[in-house]
């Protein structure tokens, strides 16, 4: 594909999380995160796998930023673990924490790539979760004071600013359905969650405009394109409308517009849920973000389905299906692109993530993974498209820099574009990792 169709100063990066790549979780002070404690429960994740060790980023950070800087790759998104700066969450800072995060960014910026880092990619303190995790209204105000700890100690060395990675996970498959950490399934408290993270963003903006950094702050979330599974059925174009709604609108509306969507309203009055919204809090929700961060990997079809805890429930679609079970649907990415530009207006938009798992076989110290070229440049062909119409699209960042945890799934889904052979930490670049690289430098 012609790569001149992106335009100058695009920021093209790749992306990571602390708990699917650093490892050290029990090392120099950390506290416990909801994921250490989720996967050491025996059942909860494929393998019995955990983070314990991971990629060991806390140990190879040096190595790997030499390898993303030789191909290349110009910016890098990377999350902060909470309990490893605040061990208790709020209360007594962890040095050893804050000196290996300023490390790590120090490094990055010797290297000359652009810094993103996320503060919450899901690993709250476990101390936090005891007092009552994001039912609790207590830790949106503890999560500004962490924020606010982070601004202060990185604010120098961090381009861009992600307040939350993926919301809806932690409210939907954390609270709700019980399959992501903590593992609860409580209508009330994955409503309260919802309102709680939302808030907890908007506390955090504002304490970061008290700075004078000239860094950027936004926030990341995922978008599938939610399509209903029959389309001569009014249920399931109904149900379509309202999981795109619940998942997707209610974190973004109350940023962009300062209003929930009418779904999440009609499910606190279907389930006779104790939440009110207060307007002041749709004030602290709405505050002017720099942009919007979009993860997208797929489509949903989505039916009707009374038995499902919100009324409806994923169809297995006919497309080609990625290691996840996700249909490749580039298209999708492109509807939403321009749906957010219509809804929102032009603010800037960051592809905060996409990307495929494959099966990769290591053959002769070599990984072909040809899907994976072949789904970043429909998703790169579609992206250059919309920005050709108009959209304001001003970055890309492929998940992942390298093989790492896949929360639930463990070690058994490859999103690297770099392969991790967790033996012996070994990082081979894949056929993709070469390909992107090629990309980068054709279109800078
Ligand atoms: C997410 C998370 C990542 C995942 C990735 C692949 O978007 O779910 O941000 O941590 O690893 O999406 O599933």
């Amino acid at each position: 594909m012609n790569s001149n169709l992106f335009p100058q100063g695009f920021v093209w990066g790749t992306a990571t999380a602390a708990y699917q790549t650093e490892g050290a979780w029990d090392r120099d002070g950390k506290g416990i995160s909801i994921w250490d404690t989720f996967s050491h429960t025996p059942g909860k994740v494929e393998n019995g796998d955990t983070g314990d060790v991971a990629c060991n980023f806390y140990n190879l950070y040096k190595e790997d930023i030499k390898l993303m800087k030789s191909l290349g790759y110009k910016a890098f998104r990377m999350s902060i673990s909470w309990p490893r700066v605040f061990p208790e969450g709020i209360g007594e800072v962890n040095k050893k924490g804050i000196k290996f995060y300023r490390k790590v960014l120090k490094e990055l910026k010797d290297n000359d790539i652009i810094t993103t880092v996320t503060l919450y990619h899901w690993d709250l303190p476990q101390a936090l979760q005891d007092k009552g995790g994001w039912e609790s209204r207590k830790t949106a105000e503890a999560f500004s004071e962490y924020a606010d700890l982070c601004f202060k100690e990185f604010g120098d060395l961090v381009d861009y600013w992600i307040t939350f990675n993926e919301p809806f996970v932690t409210a939907f498959p954390g609270y709700l359905f019980g399959n992501m950490a903590p593992g609860i399934k409580d209508m009330n408290a994955a409503l309260l969650t919802v309102h709680n993270l939302n808030l907890a963003h908007g506390l955090a903006v504002k304490k970061f405009r008290k700075y004078d950094f000239n860094s950027k702050i936004g926030t990341a979330n995922c978008r599938s394109w939610a399509v209903p599974d029959n389309l001569q059925s009014p249920s399931d174009i109904y149900a379509a409308r309202y999981a795109d709604e619940m998942y997707y609108f209610s974190f973004m509306d109350p940023v962009m517009l300062g209003q929930y969507p009418s779904s999440y309203y009609e499910t606190i009055c279907r389930f006779k849920l104790n939440i009110v919204i207060s307007k002041e809090d749709l004030e602290i929700i709405s505050q002017k973000i720099d942009f919007i961060g979009l993860n997208y990997y797929t489509r949903m079809l989505i039916r009707y389905d009374k038995k499902a805890p919100l009324g409806f429930s994923e169809a297995k679609g006919p497309l080609e299906k990625t290691e996840m079970d996700n249909e490749v649907y580039p298209d999708g990415l492109y509807y939403i692109l321009k749906d957010l530009n219509k809804r929102y207006g032009s603010v800037p938009i960051y592809i905060t993530e996409n990307g495929r798992a494959t099966t990769d076989k290591v053959v002769d110290s070599k990984i072909d993974d040809l899907d994976r070229i072949k789904y970043l440049k429909q998703h790169f062909e579609v992206s250059a498209k919309a920005i050709k119409e108009g959209v304001n699209l001003k970055g890309y960042f492929v998940w992942s820099f390298m093989d790492n945890f896949e929360w639930a799934h463990g070690y058994t889904k490859r999103f690297g574009l770099v392969y991790v052979d967790y033996k012996n930490q070994k990082r081979i670049p894949k056929a993709s990792a070469y390909w992107y690289s090629k990309f980068i430098r054709e279109s800078s």
